[in-house]
């Protein structure tokens, strides 16, 4: 099953799984007075460095090199940006694996935004599909039923690439980082990550007029598993990726984005009610408009997107 080489060019062998099980949630620099308390308090969160072996990894990369992922605009014609907002591209590329969840059809956002934002796309892949098992396992043995939505299952994932974007006279724009944000998607999310380490912070927010408090943050590193739920971490507060380090000068040989370096990847997976994914044709008119010249890059080089449009 595991047959070629990753391709991380300057990518080192994964440790032996032999380090620390549950590493505490605090890596990186001091804390605020407010996250010290919290410290020791994230039971809700699991961390397990070097969670992917070698072997896995590599198949990951085999899959992940037949993947071309989308740079997708935040709005479109018929969900256009508010006043105090404008057009812009999502700051990296991605693919989404289950559902595609349109930036433009604004994600999944129960209550209200539940239908017609998560449009039908390709399964998982045998390795992901073992490690999703894995996860499930370790979600049902680690938090309380109270945390785990009835029907919960891992059927959704958003692969994020980050790196620098290269620019028209050739200097490189890092847009690696993702701003405050909650997955609203019910019930716990699993997240593996390789290449550079990112700085992932749980943040308390008042709003846009105040700066944010971290309370808990965390070095996700190469072949790391990180699993978060809750209230706490979930509903209460937010998170982002702060940065994602540049320690190896190198970045992944993935498909080609155009005009883009990636060095770091991470997968998240999660949970959308099965009857909240619709497919393409499904969607309406409006809807199918804004998202279709997206259909239809995808099924360039993808089977399955080729036979929804
Ligand atoms: O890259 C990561 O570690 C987190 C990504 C994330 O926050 C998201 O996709 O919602």
């Amino acid at each position: 099953m595991f047959k070629s080489k990753a391709k991380f060019s300057g990518n080192k062998p994964a440790a032996p799984k032999s380090g620390p099980k549950n590493r505490p949630v605090n890596g990186g620099r001091p804390l605020s007075s407010r996250a010290q308390e919290d410290k020791s308090a994230p039971n809700a969160l699991i961390y397990k460095p070097n969670y992917i072996s070698a072997r896995e990894k590599e198949e990951i990369f085999n899959y992940l090199n037949t993947l071309y992922p989308i740079w997708e605009m935040r709005y479109s014609k018929n969900n256009p940006p508010p006043e105090n907002q404008k057009q812009r591209p999502l700051l990296r590329p991605v693919y989404w694996l289950g559902n595609w969840q349109f930036a433009c059809l604004n994600y999944y956002h129960p209550p209200k935004g539940i239908f017609n934002r998560c449009v039908a796309a390709e399964g998982f892949p045998p390795i992901l599909e073992y490690l999703i098992q894995k996860f499930e396992e370790m979600v049902h043995a680690h938090y309380e039923p109270r945390d785990i939505p009835r029907g919960w299952h891992l059927n959704t994932c958003l692969i994020n690439y980050y790196g620098d974007q290269i620019q028209d006279d050739g200097k490189k724009l890092d847009c690696a980082r993702v701003g405050e944000h909650k997955d609203f998607e019910p019930g716990p999310v699993a997240s593996i990550s390789f290449g550079e380490r990112a700085l992932f912070q749980f943040v308390s927010s008042q709003g846009t007029e105040s700066k944010s408090n971290v309370v808990v943050q965390q070095w996700l590193e190469d072949s790391s598993l990180q699993i978060f739920a809750g209230d706490k971490f979930k509903k209460h507060l937010f998170h982002r990726v702060q940065r994602v380090d540049r320690k190896e000068d190198s970045h992944f040989k993935l498909n080609e984005i155009s005009n883009f370096e990636t060095r770091r990847i991470n997968f998240t997976f999660r949970y959308v009610p099965d009857e909240h994914i619709v497919p393409f044709a499904r969607l309406p008119e409006e809807a199918k408009e804004d998202v279709r010249g997206y259909m239809e890059k995808l099924a360039e080089h993808s089977e399955y997107f080729k036979t929804q449009i």
